[in-house]
């Protein structure tokens, strides 16, 4: 039995799964700027902030751009992925997600959002779960992305528990990494071949339970 006070969950491939509509607006604007993008190139994009993501893809497309045109293009990817969380319904929440953060919260244990991304609080709103989370930090609050434990550490700190105490749920290496490196336990949300490092690892929130939360 350990002595788990927190969860803190990753959004994006945790809670729900953006990564069509990041990928949708990434294609669009590699197709306007003339090349091509694909899905398996998004792979490499989740949890990555929208600035690195941007500057990856100018690189797979061969382009150099000045910080002021970075930006334009930024604000235009992220004005089109805007236009598409907008239409977010609850139907979205991945399966068992709300219920273990309902559970969580039932036993007594603390939530926090940590998410790389600076929209996370208008998809929580559109899924309708906002509620759910004691603390929300998001890509607004931080300047150091993940492998950095920046998120998940400011998130402990305003839950008021040790990150000792801690344990973060995540899709992506780099999250997991930023867990164990910030002192706290991680469970890996994906497959172990990926997420090895974490401390358990289940396919989905739906094979959570807070009897295997205490075991780990
Ligand atoms: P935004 P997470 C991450 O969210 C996404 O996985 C990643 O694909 C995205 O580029 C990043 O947020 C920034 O998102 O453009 O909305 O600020 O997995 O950390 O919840
Ligand atoms: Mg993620």
């Amino acid at each position: 039995m350990n002595n788990i006070k927190a969860c803190i969950f990753d959004l994006d491939g945790v809670i729900v799964d953006t990564a069509v509509y990041h990928y949708k607006a990434w294609k669009r604007l590699a197709n306007e700027l003339g090349f091509d993008f694909t899905e398996h190139d998004n792979e490499k994009l989740k949890g990555v902030s929208r600035m690195a993501s941007l500057d990856l893809i100018l690189q797979w497309g061969g382009l150099t751009k000045t910080d002021a045109e970075k930006q334009e293009l930024a604000d235009k990817k992220n004005a089109w992925y805007v236009d598409m969380i907008n239409h977010m319904t609850p139907a979205e929440i991945l399966p068992g997600a709300k219920e273990f953060v309902e559970a969580c919260k039932s036993a007594g244990i603390k939530t926090a959002l940590g998410s790389a991304s600076k929209n996370a609080g208008t998809i929580l709103e559109k899924v309708g779960i906002d509620h759910l989370f004691d603390v929300v930090i998001d890509g607004n609050q931080v300047s150091k992305p993940k492998p950095d434990p920046e998120v998940f550490l400011k998130g402990a700190e305003e839950l008021n528990i040790p990150p000792a105490n801690c344990v973060v749920f995540e899709d992506a290496i780099a999250g997991v990494e930023a867990a164990i490196a910030g002192g706290m336990k991680a469970i890996g949300i994906g497959s172990p071949d990926v997420l090895g490092e974490a401390n358990l690892v289940v396919k989905g929130l739906n094979e959570m339970t807070i009897e295997k939360l205490k075991k780990i």
